[in-house]
């Protein structure tokens, strides 16, 4: 096993992987940015070194200010959390080149999954149900109408180089079809440098449903069930929530095993995700992402297998610290991000916390780096904290929630948790009768109203 691991990340997640080091008597290394030298990770590790300034590409960007800082603490290992470098293949590449290990998947999967044209060719040809669509770019109007036309409308045009929502074109009329397309390619050039794009029948209202999987280096490969990420705004989720409340156990054990056979079949090692969309009782693939999630506690609340800890496991060359005869699912969990953000604008609020007090009690989980006196910087993303509670089923989780949202005091700064307490009010979201564009039309209708 390692004897120190850097991590290359900040707030919650640099301190969840410090947590889990800990428990496995390794030492950490935490970096971080000018903006964040009185950050609860550089308090929490055993050292911590300053690899530049607030700007994230001037530090947690920073590859070799980060290969530097493993060389010179002599960190084996290197976590990249989620977002910033995680799922940066030459990254992922040059950590090894420099003798070090890269706790995440090979760096050609990381490639693949980024490539959104290759990701679904391949997942597709390893027996997932993904989206009827075009099989690949498409380069000319006549050739997408032609798409179009079999299909029916309404159809998608997607960039093959974006991924999280960006360069997403709807198109519901012939009409609408060549601007649509001669934009679609100008926005792809402009956001990804590549203007390749392809097309997809659009589902009008499907959920967000998504498979948490693992594999070894032993060719061992499970899943850990899904996570709806249905409530989201702009393509950020808000609340998360396992299990499904509309999957039966016989949908989740075929979409399960069929996720986990291609893992094995990959060869894939590490923590995954496999998202995708499911309407009518069908699931279509939409992206694989080659990190863990932010969303990941609901899943260990759920399994009770620390994610962190099988992530360096397997990276250490281990096997699988649980199979699949092992794995069950127990009751309910939900999670809800806390954003430093006006709850009704969401313009972000950065600045300092003047009062603190962390929900506690059976079931309840508060995973954030936030303490009484810190300042949030207003360089990075918003996301401070996440509330994750268990109960024995919903019901009970429900009500567990609205008590620890209660109990949680965060002051001097606007959170999102008023907006998150009115959620879980809403009989819809009780019924766990929701999709991907409820939370987006709840809040227009909250406007319309409150305006009139
Ligand atoms: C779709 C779709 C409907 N039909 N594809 C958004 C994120 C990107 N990775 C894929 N996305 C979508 N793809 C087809 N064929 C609807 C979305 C989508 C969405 C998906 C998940 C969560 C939130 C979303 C919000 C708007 C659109």
């Amino acid at each position: 096993m390692f004897k120190k691991i850097l991590i290359a990340n900040r707030g919650e997640i640099a301190l969840r992987i410090i947590r889990a080091c800990r428990e496995m008597g390794i030492q950490t290394v935490a970096v971080h940015s000018t903006a964040d030298a009185s950050a609860m990770a550089v308090r929490m590790a055993d050292e911590s070194v300053c690899i530049g300034p607030a700007p994230a590409k001037d530090s947690y960007l920073n590859i070799p200010s980060i290969l530097t800082a493993a060389a010179v603490t002599g960190a084996e290992a290197i976590h990249p959390g989620y977002g910033f470098l995680s799922e940066n293949a030459q990254f992922a590449r040059m950590v090894e080149e420099h003798g070090f290990v890269f706790i995440g998947p090979k760096p050609e999967h990381i490639e693949t999954m980024g490539d959104k044209v290759a990701a679904k060719k391949t997942v597709k040809e390893l027996g997932l149900p993904v989206v009827p669509g075009s099989d690949g770019a498409i380069e000319s109007v006549e050739e997408g109408l032609k798409f179009a036309r079999e299909t029916g409308f309404p159809v998608l045009i997607k960039a093959a180089s974006g991924g999280g929502g960006k360069g997403m074109k709807i198109v519901r009329k012939e009409e609408e079809f060549a601007e649509a397309f001669s934009t679609a390619r100008s926005e792809a050039k402009a956001n990804f440098g590549d203007d390749t794009v392809y097309m997809e029948k659009f589902l009008t209202r499907p959920r967000h449903i998504e498979i948490q999987i693992f594999g070894d280096t032993h060719g061992n490969a499970i899943h850990l069930g899904e996570r709806d990420c249905s409530i989201q705004r702009r393509h950020q989720k808000l609340v998360e929530e396992a299990p499904s409340p509309v999957l039966t156990d016989a949908e989740r054990d075929k979409i399960g095993s069929l996720a986990a056979d291609v893992v094995r079949r990959m060869g894939y090692r590490g923590a995954g995700t496999i998202e995708f969309l499911y309407e009518d009782g069908e699931f279509y693939f939409m992206e694989m992402n080659t990190r863990i999630q932010v969303e990941h506690p609901v899943t260990e609340m759920i399994t009770g297998i620390d994610l962190i800890a099988e992530q360096i496991l397997v990276a250490a060359g281990e096997p699988l610290s649980v199979n699949k005869d092992k794995i069950r699912l127990r009751g309910h969990a939900i999670e809800v991000r806390i954003n430093a953000e006006d709850p009704e604008t969401f313009m972000p609020s950065p600045g300092k916390i003047t009062q603190f007090h962390a929900p506690g009690g059976l079931g309840v989980r508060f995973d954030s780096a936030i303490y009484g006196g810190y300042s949030i910087p207003p360089y990075y993303d918003s996301m401070v904290g996440k509330l994750i509670v268990h109960g024995r089923n919903r019901e009970e989780c429900l009500r567990r929630l609205r008590r620890a949202i209660v109990e949680t005091v965060v002051e001097g700064v606007k959170t999102t948790l008023p907006l998150q307490y009115w959620i879980t009010e809403q009989q819809a979201f009780l019924n766990g009768d929701y999709d991907i564009h409820w939370l987006e039309k709840q809040l227009a209708e909250r406007k319309t109203s409150s305006a009139s």
